[in-house]
């Protein structure tokens, strides 16, 4: 984590410069959006809502992550945290090569639904050749290829109160202090980011069981963590608060930013 976080406060202490710069040449756009109360202010100067106001401002809201050419591919997408699942339900799903697995979205939905292997790899599909960072120091350039979750959230209706898509994963992990499910969550803007993909194929094959079978996301802006393996239920919400340790995420809950942009 310390890069990250180095590289956020590096971020902070220059962006709050450029700030005070700003102000003090006097320009009333500027200014007026940087008084004490406004909306816009108080955003960006939400603790771990800076960076990610900030990075969206400087570089607009849909910017899409490098996408790469099949000959950078180096290696196989190498895999992370867990890598065998081992609960009975997924076992039990594993050996009929997930024939029975139903993905279940629901939640702050119209209406909620349930989705079998098949019928995702039937849906519109989106394949992108894009490197994963993963907070430990290591990167890869992978293929992805799976379904955009915007189709998925258009197909279900997303109340107009919703503003998290939880990701509730099959496997539990042991790091940290303490034993716990895996999960992630993101919000509106990187779920209907257009490289946001529910995937299920790497590099032309199934997703293997390492890498996360059958289903995986992929949010191309942030760091590896927030990209849920294993994944059974997405869950729309309106807070995260009631769910595991309230912080969002299984690294969250053990300290890690819920905000990973890079
Ligand atoms: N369900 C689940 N998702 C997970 C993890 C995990 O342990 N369990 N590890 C995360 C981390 S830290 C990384 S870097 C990536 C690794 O993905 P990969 O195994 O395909 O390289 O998955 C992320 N998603
Ligand atoms: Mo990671």
């Amino acid at each position: 984590m310390s890069r990250f976080i180095l590289s956020r406060r590096t971020f902070l202490t220059t962006s709050a410069a450029g700030i005070a710069g700003v102000a003090l040449s006097g320009c009333d756009q500027f200014d007026s959006v940087l008084r004490t109360g406004h909306p816009v202010r108080d955003f960006m100067m939400g603790a771990n809502d800076v960076t990610m106001g900030a990075q969206r401002a400087l570089l607009g809201r849909e910017a899409l992550a490098k996408e790469f050419s099949e000959s950078e591919i180096r290696q196989g997408q190498r895999p992370n945290g867990s890598t065998d699942p081992n609960s009975e339900e997924y076992l039990a799903l594993r050996a009929n090569d997930f024939a029975d697995y139903a993905l279940l979205v629901d939640g702050l939905v119209e209406v909620p639904a349930r989705y079998s292997l098949a019928e995702l790899r039937n849906m519109p599909s989106r394949t992108q050749i894009t490197r994963h960072d993963c907070v430990e120091g290591w990167s890869c350039i992978a293929k992805w290829t799976g379904v955009p979750l915007a189709h998925i959230l258009d197909e279900v209706g997303v109340r107009s109160n919703a503003r998290y898509c939880v990701f509730h994963c099959f496997d539990s992990l042991g790091g940290g202090f303490s034993r716990g499910p895996y999960y992630e969550s993101v919000d509106m803007l990187d779920a209907r980011h257009p490289q946001t993909i529910l995937a299920y194929g790497l590099n032309d094959e199934a997703l293997p069981v390492a890498n996360g079978a059958p289903l995986r996301v992929r949010i191309e802006r942030q760091l590896g963590y927030k990209m849920a393996k294993y994944i059974r239920r997405i869950e729309v919400v309106d807070n995260f608060a009631q769910i595991h340790g309230g912080n969002g995420g299984y690294w969250e809950d053990r300290g890690y930013e819920w905000y990973a942009g890079i």
